[in-house]
């Protein structure tokens, strides 16, 4: 699959700025730091489309990027990426405001074609377990990737990964696919998700 074009559209803080129409979206989540930002860079072949943060938080919006790809299914959709959650130097009433936006923008969004759940390889956190919950109680099945898999050594590498699937109680049909933005380990794992997603939608309206 080729990604064809790949431009910023919006930044929305607020409902009424997001994207109307039927444009199909891929959104992406995750806590602070995770590595989205590279993540999506590394998905999209740039460099610095999505800037990397140096100072953890930052990101309040929710941005919103227009793809085509030479994949059928996959022609043109919109690439989102909500604001990272559980970042402690951001102020109480910074995170009461974007908490309710990332809400806003999941619950009932209906051109939603999928979810990337982000957690950093090396931890889960009680937040990332929260999160998931929350998205499988609104009936978003996420995919969930696992960042900066090129910091295991490779001799603790299955083990880890298995305690982040257990300590995120991953269950039966939730897969969780080792991604490095560094390396490009999982890239095609994670295109190929996004393009199954798509092409099952395809085949329900059929
Ligand atoms: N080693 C390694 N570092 C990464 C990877 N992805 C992101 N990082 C680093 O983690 C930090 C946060 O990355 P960023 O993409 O801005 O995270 P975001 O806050 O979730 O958007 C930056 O210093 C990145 O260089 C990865 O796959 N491997
Ligand atoms: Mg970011």
């Amino acid at each position: 699959m080729k990604i064809f074009t790949a431009e910023f559209i919006k930044s929305c803080v607020s409902p009424e700025q997001f994207p109307s129409g039927n444009v199909r979206e891929v959104a992406f989540v995750g806590r602070s730091n995770v590595g989205k930002s590279s993540l999506i860079n590394s998905l999209l072949n740039r460099r610095d489309l999505v800037k990397v943060s140096r100072t953890p938080g930052k990101t309040r919006a929710v941005n919103v990027f227009l793809v085509s790809t030479s994949d059928p299914d996959l022609s043109q959709f919109h690439l989102v990426d909500l604001p990272g959650y559980g970042f402690a130097k951001v102020s109480k009433s910074v995170r009461t405001q974007w908490g309710p936006l990332m809400e806003d923008y999941l619950v009932g969004r209906a051109s939603l074609l999928a979810v990337v759940m982000l957690v950093d390889s090396r931890v889960a956190t009680d937040q990332d377990r929260q999160t998931l919950a929350w998205l499988r109680s609104i009936r978003l099945n996420p995919l969930v990737v696992a960042t900066k898999v090129d910091k295991l050594k490779s001799s603790e590498r299955v083990r880890t990964l298995s305690q982040i699937h257990r300590a995120l109680g991953l269950v039966e049909g939730e897969i969780l696919i080792p991604y490095s933005s560094v390396t490009g380990d999982g890239r095609d794992r994670v295109w190929k998700a996004i393009r199954d997603a798509a092409g099952s939608l395809r085949t329900d309206r059929v």
